[in-house]
């Protein structure tokens, strides 16, 4: 079994970065096979429940209100809205739904709404899933409480190079989300993106502070950059898809048991790169039309390509409610006897 580490130095993880190509995907390969079915892929839908006029200027992103990309804004979904999109993930085979807003934080007057929609998803068997922006630690327990399997938080880039990226907010602040999100007893989904001008020491950062986390990500989205027209990124030059692939691949070898996600731009590749990334270690896509506001490949394309690489789709442990009821009845009855044993010790 590999070593998890969480000691990484930047310099280790940049030499893995740029180790020649071929050495690289066989380190990544056999981590992977040790710790995964190499042929299964967990797929997530995405649903943008609230779209644009964001406050926040990252500069990557198309619903940034500082930014002109002529994007709709929406505002909060109805929570049946909502489910019905949730229940069509369901239909063309998602295990996970993902719910993101375009919010600084979200408000008290929106949480009884995403807390029904987590309910409401849970209820349809279908993984958890919501990005919402910074969460103070009573919002991250009110969220755990109503069921909510994983937050995404991404850290996006290397701490050094973050503020040419965003100035509305801190490096030291997603961390301290993604602290409360941990500390709720929630899985964390957090990543970054790729091609945004950044160094290959800066995405050895990014792989440095992810891996470094007390605990791995349960899921390291990694994103290529959809360029947006209007976004101050709109004209960055191209990243090299293989510098891509040797993220994937690095990652894969910081974090075994971390599912890694070919997280967007998926659109914009070919097949085989798309390929050349599973062999490099991801094990899980967004899956369905669209991403938040973008296009993502449709879900018949994504099968034939399954099919051509003889890949499945990961079915979700099926959410087993004798397994809940029993642990209730442990939990309560554990209950019981402490406090018999509390009652004892007063008598
Ligand atoms: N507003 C919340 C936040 O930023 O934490 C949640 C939604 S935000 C759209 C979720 C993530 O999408 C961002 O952290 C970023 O990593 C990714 N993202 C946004 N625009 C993107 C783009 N054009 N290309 C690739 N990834 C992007
Ligand atoms: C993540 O890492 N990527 C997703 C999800 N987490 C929320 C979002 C990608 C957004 C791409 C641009 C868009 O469609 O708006
Ligand atoms: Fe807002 Fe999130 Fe987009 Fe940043 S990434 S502008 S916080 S929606």
């Amino acid at each position: 079994m590999t070593e998890i580490r969480h000691d990484w130095h930047r310099g280790e993880i940049e030499a893995l970065l740029t180790r020649p190509f071929h050495d690289l995907l066989y380190e990544a390969q056999s981590v992977h096979r040790a710790h995964f079915d190499p042929n299964a892929i967990q797929v997530s839908t995405l649903l943008s429940i609230k779209t644009g006029a964001c406050p926040e200027d990252c500069k990557y992103c198309p619903q940034s209100g500082h930014y002109n990309t002529s994007l709709e804004r929406q505002k909060l979904l109805q929570v049946e809205k909502v489910l019905e999109e949730a229940r069509a993930a369901k239909a063309i085979g998602a295990t996970r739904f993902c719910m993101g807003a375009a919010w600084k934080h979200p408000s008290a007057k929106d949480m009884p709404y995403v807390i029904e929609m987590v309910k409401g998803v849970r209820a349809m068997g279908l993984e958890t899933c919501m990005t919402l922006g910074r969460l103070n630690p009573q919002q991250a327990n009110d969220l755990a409480e109503a069921g909510l399997d994983y937050y995404n938080h991404n850290l996006d880039t290397s701490p050094e190079y973050y503020s040419s990226i965003i100035t509305t907010r801190t490096y030291a602040e997603r961390l301290e989300t993604l602290g409360h999100v941990r500390d709720a007893g929630m899985k964390i989904c957090a990543g970054g993106i790729l091609g945004m001008g950044e160094s290959v020491n800066d995405r050895a950062g990014l792989l440095q502070q992810l891996a470094n986390l007390p605990v791995h990500p349960e899921s390291v989205p990694i994103n290529m950059l959809v360029r947006v027209k209007g976004t101050p990124l709109e004209n960055v030059d191209d990243l090299d898809p293989l510098e891509f692939v040797r993220t994937v691949a690095t990652a894969r070898i910081l974090m075994p048991h971390s599912r890694v996600r070919l997280a967007a731009g998926r659109e914009q590749m070919s097949d085989e790169l798309q390929a050349m990334t599973f062999f490099a270690g991801a094990n899980s896509i967004f899956y369905g039309q669209r991403l938040l506001t973008t296009p993502n490949p449709e879900s018949d394309h994504d099968h034939l390509l399954f099919k051509r690489l003889g890949m499945h789709p990961e079915q979700r442990e099926e959410f087993d409610d004798s397994t809940l009821d029993a642990a209730i009845h442990e939990n309560l009855h554990s209950q019981r006897v402490s406090e018999l044993a509390v009652d004892a010790a007063a008598h």
